[in-house]
């Protein structure tokens, strides 16, 4: 007899899983040339007393960052919503939003942007809200002060499969505690002397909470995020605000940094694109240097 599961999480050759109905937790083993990952939606047979992953259905998609040599590295499967939690303080880094929205983008996540920590500064985020609002992006403004405050964001949760995404110290684990109160996300709280995380733990892990029907991952990094070996065309794929003038350029195999007819830096000239979103695209495709 054979049961659908999905992975919460993996160790060397065993997988913590649900039942995608009933969500009781089991443990399988799983043989080594299997490779599930967190969210993974798996067949399961039981034998003896011994659960046995037989078969990894197709992914959806994958959520992915890179690995420190720059490759592919598969984090959680089958998501539907990404979670880009950013905050007063600490600041969001230069381009790690548009980072997150390029994986977003060609994985076919959602995005939900989330501007946390409102209560130390409501003002702070207004030009950035009112900016990826126009593109298209659906934004939170929250605190985990206030309740009220996460109402909108706490319903997007709902059926769904979200990764949570954001600087460490923006917020995540305390709004999803506000949010998921059922759903316990392991702290890894700073280390007074090294300014670094105590047990740095890279599980990625997957949550479930019965009142929402939510499923929650939680990936907690042990590095700043960073994009996989990519090339132009794939990061450009990732801006949605190019997607109008695509296919426009002189040439077929435009990068949209130097040819003359580029139909993208002309759209830039005429403040159809966003300069300060063009100029990350450049920084984001002149960081891919550092891989090779
Ligand atoms: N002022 C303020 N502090 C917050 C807010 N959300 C989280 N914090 C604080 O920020 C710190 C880091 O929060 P945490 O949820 O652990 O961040 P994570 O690393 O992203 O999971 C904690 O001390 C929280 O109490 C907020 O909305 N406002
Ligand atoms: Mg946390
Ligand atoms: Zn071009």
């Amino acid at each position: 007899m054979t049961e659908t599961y999905r992975v919460t999480s993996t160790q060397k050759n065993t997988a913590s899983l649900i039942h995608t109905n009933t969500h009781q937790a089991i443990n399988a083993f799983f043989p080594r040339k299997l490779k599930p990952i967190c969210g993974d939606e798996v067949l399961v047979e039981t034998l003896k007393s011994e659960y046995r992953i037989k078969k990894i259905n197709r992914r959806q998609n994958s959520f992915c960052r890179a690995d420190n040599r720059g490759r592919k590295q598969h984090i959680a499967a089958n998501v539907d919503q990404i979670m880009i939690v950013m905050a007063v303080e600490p600041a969001p880094t230069r381009d790690i939003l548009n980072r997150y929205l390029v994986v977003a983008e060609i994985e076919g996540i959602t995005p939900l942007l989330v501007f946390n920590k409102a209560d130390i500064d409501p003002l702070f985020f207004v030009n950035t809200i009112n900016q990826y609002e126009q593109l298209g992006y659906q934004t939170y403004k929250t605190s985990h002060k206030d309740p009220n405050t996460v109402i909108e964001l706490k319903q997007q949760l709902a059926n769904k499969t979200t990764i949570l995404a954001g600087q460490s110290g923006v917020g995540k684990s305390s709004l999803t505690e506000l949010m998921l109160p059922e759903v316990k996300l392991k702290t890894g709280k700073l280390s007074d002397k090294t300014g670094k995380g105590a047990h740095t733990t890279s599980v990625t892990q997957m949550y479930h909470d019965a009142t929402l029907n939510a499923n929650i991952i939680d990936s907690p990094g042990v590095w700043e995020y960073g994009l996989w070996l990519m090339d132009a065309a794939e990061i450009a794929s990732g801006f949605i605000d190019f997607d109008d003038y695509m296919g426009q350029c002189k040439f077929s195999n435009c990068t949209h940094i130097h040819e003359p007819g580029c139909a993208i830096m002309n759209a830039v000239k005429q403040g159809l694109i966003k300069t300060n979103r063009y100029e990350s695209y450049l920084r984001i495709v002149d960081s891919m240097k550092y891989w090779s």
